[in-house]
């Protein structure tokens, strides 16, 4: 499990760390504007190195694992915000690079491309957990842990991405999208997280993308529009995803300030059949109205590319055009496309 317990930020000048951890928790006594020799005190050996190599020779992006004498593990994730200050957030887990080890099986992030209707450009990318060990299973099917840990890390991992990526020429305001669920909504650390992963890594306004389902709003509606609008203001987009089968209703989509709205794939597939596809000219022209993009999803074959645009989408994701892929193969995607636009 993974949680949010406090904040941090590194003036290089003075060499100084100021952390914040939430009142009562047992990190409690973290709390502080720190020397790194006086922090380093409450560190074990190696972590002393470690926080000392991450914030003084430190690069744009600062994971880095502690341990405390007594035994407690937690990370500094955070980025630089120029040469010499840092700031971040602390999270109470282990993560490693590229594999996040929680409860339950070992998650791998991948990220699934978003093109352009208009360019034929990557716009931007879906974070989705995989689950290597267990190829069949969704996301869906781990229900059991998708919790808090589940959405932080793929926050975490989603806004690393986003400053991999947009370091690739042409790639400046490419975006990412994050799936969340009525749990995470109700976690009070949520807002805070994507604020600090915005300010810290430096993310442009709505390039950090937020999916909601109207499941999110199931436990509490009032609460979840609260949420999602505080996500909103901290700099993070809004997507409502999935609309137009299940949970989403015109009420929901009146009520969430949103941004873009995604259309669910069993429409999407049936996207030749007249009544289909006046239903999706009609929403296309509501979300415009509206001020949002639209995405068709679930696009498996390029042959309806130019239909969906003739409808009025903005955006489309789908097999069609790429498979989820990991960080690596998504760089190599990008720098693909680029090419060929
Ligand atoms: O609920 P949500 O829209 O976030 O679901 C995304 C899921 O849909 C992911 O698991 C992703 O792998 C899957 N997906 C993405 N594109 C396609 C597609 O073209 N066809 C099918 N069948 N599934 C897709
Ligand atoms: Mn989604």
């Amino acid at each position: 499990m993974s949680e949010t317990i406090g904040e941090w930020s590194w003036v290089g000048e003075s060499q100084r760390l100021d952390v914040t951890v939430s009142k009562g928790h047992e990190l409690a006594s973290l709390n502080g504007r720190w020397g790194l020799p006086d922090f380093g005190r409450l560190l074990d050996g190696l972590s002393v190195r470690r926080l000392s190599r991450s914030l003084v020779q430190g690069s744009d992006s600062v994971t880095c694992e502690l341990r405390l004498a007594g035994g407690h593990h937690f990370q500094m994730i955070g980025a630089f915000t120029d040469n010499a200050n840092a700031q971040g957030v602390l999270v109470e887990q282990s993560l490693s690079d590229d594999v996040v080890d929680g409860p339950g099986p070992v998650l791998v992030p991948v990220f699934q491309p978003i093109l352009s209707l208009t360019t034929g450009r990557v716009v931007g990318f879906e974070a989705l957990a995989r689950w290597p060990e267990d190829e069949e299973k969704t996301s869906n099917q781990h229900q059991g842990f998708e919790d808090q840990a589940l959405a932080s890390n793929m926050l975490i991992h989603a806004s690393e991405a986003l400053t991999t990526w947009r370091a690739l020429p042409g790639c400046e305001s490419i975006f990412v999208q994050v799936n969340l669920t009525s749990r995470d909504l109700v976690d009070d650390t949520l807002v805070d997280l994507v604020s600090a992963l915005i300010s810290g890594h430096q993310l442009g306004a709505g390039t950090l993308r937020l999916e909601l389902t109207e499941q999110a709003a199931l436990r509490d509606a009032e609460r979840a529009v609260e949420v999602a609008t505080a996500l909103r203001d901290a700099g993070a987009a809004l997507v409502l995803d999935d609309f137009g089968s299940g949970h989403s209703s015109f009420l929901w989509l009146a009520n969430l300030p949103a941004d873009s709205l995604k259309i669910d794939a069993d429409l999407i597939a049936q996207v030749e059949t007249p009544r289909v596809k006046t239903i999706l000219e009609a929403l296309t022209l509501l979300a415009r109205r509206l001020g949002m993009h639209t995405t068709a999803e679930g696009v498996e074959d390029v042959e309806v590319l130019g239909v969906l645009r003739e409808i009025g989408f903005d955006y489309v994701q789908g097999f069609g055009l790429g498979h989820p892929m990991t960080l690596a193969s998504s760089a190599a995607f990008l720098k693909e496309h680029a090419k060929n636009a």
